[in-house]
């Protein structure tokens, strides 16, 4: 069965860190994970996204994004998105994340994502952005507002993640290429300027990480979508439940079995295994012999036994807005500390002069308005230094600018043909192109 608020306490009380060790939680490995506060929170955000957070929240440091400035991306109504932010807090807890152990926060609360994105902008490359798979399906759905945002979203998500130094970020199968390309911006940078971002590891377990949409299973189950019959939202009473299951797009034959050919079973299957716990092939033994109609029941019945108790601390959570503004004030306090920074070392990297924080951050001095206190000197290594060469063109580093640009020519076409060599470690990570 998946993590019920219940078992993700009881995580809680085993965990060897406890809440209020400030040392102990630094010396964790660090996850960073995020959700838009868009449409309607639904199952398949909980098994590509929530699920894990609520499991790795034990061994792991984390840091739990409200992702509105990406929400924005497509246009939402304030008032609406205002609400939704706090619905989806409220959510998060009631699925068992912990506010006390990790830390909750709102984007736009934490000016440096969009300073850290201003300057990855200066260092990707517009073709790279162009095959993103998620802009083009966006395009697809939104031709007549078709923005520089929406362009931009994945090197926002890049510096969602390199501003945290995490280690592991947890995501559905549909952000993989997301997080390969934040590897890629990574690599980039590290490569210009010296190593100052770690480089992050997607977590994508195999089974359940992509849930596809009830009435359209050739397409993934999106919480924003106008067809609300498509998914199955964590807010949905028992009868609504019972019927977007029971009419969910089933295919020709009778047979409960897994096959490329039958993606409307095969998708209702898997979302069986995930909430059940079970094995595919234990599903498809059972139900030999027996109908679509008598499954979906299970089904539907499996469902609402999973999402009462999420429901029921729902409401409860919601009844106190004022105890989610606290969570989201905090939560920003803890974002702010640890992205500003990653924010100073990447100004200093790139040859900004630091500003009175920066300073004290870095010597721990009052800041004096003597000029050779504002150079902290930044390290750099002999690769940055003349792979900075060969950008600027200055005349003695023709040839190294000139190779430098066939390097990234072959980098734009390793992309196209999603080869595995420059931006991915293995072929089977390689997910650029999918
Ligand atoms: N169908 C899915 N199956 C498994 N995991 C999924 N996720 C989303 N859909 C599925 C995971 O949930 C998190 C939500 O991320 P997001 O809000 O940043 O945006 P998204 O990936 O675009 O999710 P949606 O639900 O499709 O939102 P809308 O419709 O608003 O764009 C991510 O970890 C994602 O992998």
């Amino acid at each position: 069965m998946i993590s019920s608020p219940e078992s993700a306490g009881g995580n809680m009380q085993d965990a060897a860190v406890r809440v209020g060790d400030p040392m102990a939680e630094k010396s964790r490995p660090l996850m960073m994970s995020g959700i838009q506060p868009t449409g309607a929170l639904m199952i398949g955000n909980y098994v590509g996204a929530l699920k894990h957070w609520v499991e790795l929240q034990a061994t792991h440091e984390s840091f739990f994004l409200l992702a509105d400035l990406h929400a924005i991306t497509v246009p939402q109504d304030p008032t609406d998105l205002q609400r939704r932010s706090l619905e989806f807090v409220a959510l998060f807890l009631a699925c068992g994340v912990d506010a006390e152990r990790g830390t909750i926060f709102l984007q736009s609360h934490v000016p440096a994502h969009t300073q850290l994105l201003w300057v990855l902008n200066c260092v990707v490359p517009m073709g790279e952005l162009q095959r993103m798979t998620q802009f083009k399906d966006k395009v697809g759905r939104n031709a007549a507002n078709i923005h520089v945002g929406l362009f931009d979203y994945p090197v926002l998500m890049a510096a969602d993640i390199l501003l945290y130094g995490a280690d592991l970020v947890p995501v559905g199968d549909d952000q993989k290429q997301h997080m390969e390309f934040t590897r890629h911006v990574a690599r980039k940078f590290n490569g210009l300027y010296g190593e100052v971002f770690k480089i992050p590891e997607a977590y994508t377990p195999r089974t359940g990480t992509r849930l596809m949409g009830l009435q359209t299973p050739s397409v993934k189950m999106s919480k924003s979508d106008r067809n609300a019959d498509n998914y199955v939202a964590l807010l949905d009473p028992s009868e609504v439940v019972s019927r977007k299951i029971k009419t969910a797009v089933t295919d020709s034959g009778s047979e409960i079995r897994c096959d490329a050919a039958k993606p409307g079973i095969s998708n209702l299957i898997t979302l069986y295994a995930t909430v059940s716990g079970e094995d595919v092939e234990a599903i498809h033994n059972r139900y030999i012999g027996k109908g679509y109609a008598e499954f979906k029941k299970n089904l539907a019945e499996l469902i609402i036994d999973f999402l009462g108790p999420i429901q029921k601390r729902y409401s409860s959570i919601a009844a106190d807005p004022v105890m989610l503004v606290e969570v989201l004030q905090r939560g920003a306090r803890n974002a702010r500390e640890r992205s500003e920074d990653t924010l100073s070392r990447v100004y200093r990297a790139v040859g900004f002069i630091p500003d009175e924080g920066d300073h004290r951050r870095h010597s721990g001095k009052r800041w004096l308005s003597n000029e050779r206190q504002a150079y902290i000197p930044v390290p750099v290594t002999p690769r940055a230094l003349h792979q900075r060469r060969s950008i600027m063109e200055t005349k003695e580093t023709k040839d190294v600018t000139a190779a430098a640009a066939a390097e990234t020519d072959a980098e734009v076409e390793c992309m196209t043909d999603c080869c595995g060599c420059c931006c991915c470690d293995t072929e089977e990570e390689c997910s650029m192109e999918e």
